[in-house]
């Protein structure tokens, strides 16, 4: 199968390419000059692209990828300074960023760089994480004043451990592929120049097993990992919608954007 058999996939001004080799479609995020920040644009596109997949019985695996040094920096700074508490939670802000984590076919994210934030969030919505040597990880949100919003403080803790957990998002501390193996965030790592082809390689052997039981063994193992986090995951989201309400949400995030230090004053 080939992309030309999906032109509506492939806009000239897209967050996103989209590729097909035989059952596997290959998403990369291409937005390097702003380390592949989730604008909502991109978010959109992302999800189009899933849904398509879905749709398609010739498409048995999927993987998601970041271009140039990042895999994802998080949700887009510049987008959410603005916004108010009103805002965010009369849209339920971000709500879109759950469609990843709803989808039935296997998603293996390549993380070749910065995985930070929401994009850090997005890599644990797939299946399997794979990393480059070079990837890092991090929850920095706390240093923008506000907090993990898409599953962070949920999933990281399922993962790796509460205590593990409290570290990163209370200091938004990055951690390097190594340590995100050893703790359990990371499935594999790999050389920089191997990582795509064994992702591949990964998704091809997957796509080729029955259909129907891929996703019923993804559903089973979802059903302990995902199934209690529901309700944390709500929980979160408004907890994170709240800081909207904070003085130091908007100043951590002008400070990002003005390249400053941000000066919190606890309201
Ligand atoms: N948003 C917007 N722009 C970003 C960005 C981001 N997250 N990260 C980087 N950029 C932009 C920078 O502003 C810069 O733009 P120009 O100045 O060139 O115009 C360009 O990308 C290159 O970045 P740097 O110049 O900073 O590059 P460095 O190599 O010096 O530093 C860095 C790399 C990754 C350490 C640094 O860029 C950084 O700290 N980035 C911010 C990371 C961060 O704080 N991410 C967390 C964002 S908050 C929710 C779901 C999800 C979320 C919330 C709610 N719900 C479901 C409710 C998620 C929230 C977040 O992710």
């Amino acid at each position: 199968m080939s992309a030309a058999e999906h032109p509506e996939l492939n806009h000239p001004e897209e967050m996103i390419r989209v590729d097909f080799d035989d059952r596997v479609m290959t998403i990369t995020l291409t937005r390097p000059n702003a380390l592949n920040a989730l604008c909502k644009k991109l978010i959109m596109q992302l999800n189009s692209a899933l849904d398509q997949a879905e749709n398609d019985t010739r498409i048995g695996a999927i993987v998601i990828t970041g271009s140039g040094k990042a895999f994802a920096a998080g949700a887009d700074i510049s987008e959410m300074k603005n916004l108010t508490f009103a805002e965010v939670a009369e849209k339920d802000f971000i709500k879109p960023w759950e469609r990843l984590s709803q989808c039935q076919k296997p998603v293996i994210a390549a993380v070749n760089g910065y995985a930070l934030g929401g994009g850090c969030e997005m890599a644990m919505m797939c299946d399997i994480i794979y990393a480059s040597e070079a990837a890092q990880f991090s929850q920095p949100e706390i240093t923008i004043g506000t907090m993990p919003g898409a599953g962070g403080t949920q999933r990281l803790t399922a993962l790796i451990g509460k205590t593990k957990a409290m570290e990163l998002c209370l200091t938004g501390r990055m951690i390097s592929a190594q340590e995100a193996e050893a703790i359990g965030l990371v499935t594999r790592i790999f050389a920089a120049h191997d990582l795509m082809k064994e992702a591949m390689a990964t998704a091809h052997k997957i796509a080729k097993f029955s259909a129907p039981v891929v996703r019923m063994i993804k559903e089973s193992i979802n059903n302990v990992a995902e199934a209690s986090l529901v309700a944390g995951i709500r929980t979160e989201r408004r907890l994170f919608q709240s800081t909207f309400a904070l003085e130091d949400r908007k100043e951590g995030m002008m400070a990002f954007l003005e390249k400053r230090p941000a000066a919190f004053k606890n309201r």
